[in-house]
């Protein structure tokens, strides 16, 4: 298989946190995408031009970090990252949803802060730095969840990488008076595979 990425996405290092939590790196090869220039030839391999994008083994290509993720960990029968059904199904998709909501957002000012400075919007930088000290002032008090602190599942792998998009926005500071989410980061972040995959600066 292949997965086409660019180092910086924290949607393509979800796919490959979970490629290397469940021992597939023999099984994918990670390719670096040339994404947002006209005419990419990758535009030729993924029409919608994003990653994480996952070329099976049957030459179908699969978009969407949460279908790549849910394929992959599904791959040998036994998923072990995947969320919980049955009684916390609910709160596991809730939580879900606030870390990619989190997450969506960064990237959002992510994309801002990376274009010329003059064609920066303020307004738009703004109303992300905003939203992502409301979400990390929730994650502050979410962080306790019995989800959060068990074994590692796909809400943990994007909360983690939402988080980690301090290393790409010197703006993005969420640790100051959040200990408890600071804690828990700092022990995610020690494992192989987000040590692995930390995006550049
Ligand atoms: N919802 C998508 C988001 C993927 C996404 O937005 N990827 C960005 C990189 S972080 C991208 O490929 N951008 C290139 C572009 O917009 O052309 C997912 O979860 O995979």
């Amino acid at each position: 298989m292949k997965l086409y990425i660019t180092a910086g996405s924290p949607y393509a290092r979800i796919a490959r946190i979970v490629i290397l939590e469940k021992g597939l790196e023999n099984r994918v090869e990670i390719i670096a995408a040339q994404t947002r220039v006209a005419d990419s030839p990758y535009y030729r391999i993924n029409p919608s031009g994003r990653v994480p994008y996952l070329i099976r083994d049957d030459g179908i290509g699969l978009e969407e970090s949460a279908v790549i993720c849910a394929y992959l960990d599904r791959l040998d029968g036994a998923p072990k990252l995947e969320l919980p059904g049955g009684d916390q199904a609910w709160e596991a998709r809730r939580l879900e949803a606030l870390a990619r909501s989190m997450l969506d957002g960064l990237s959002v000012w992510g994309r801002e802060i990376l274009r010329p400075a003059n064609e920066q919007s303020p307004a738009v930088i703004q109303h992300e730095t905003d939203r992502a000290e409301r979400m990390a002032d929730l994650w502050e008090r979410e962080i306790g969840h019995p989800l959060m602190r068990g074994a590692l599942n796909m809400v943990q792998i994007t909360l983690a990488c939402a988080l980690g998009l301090e290393a790409r926005n010197p703006g993005f500071l969420w640790r100051p008076g959040r200990p408890r989410l600071s804690e828990w980061f700092e022990r995610i972040a020690a494992r192989p595979s987000l040590k692995a995959t930390v995006p550049p600066r």
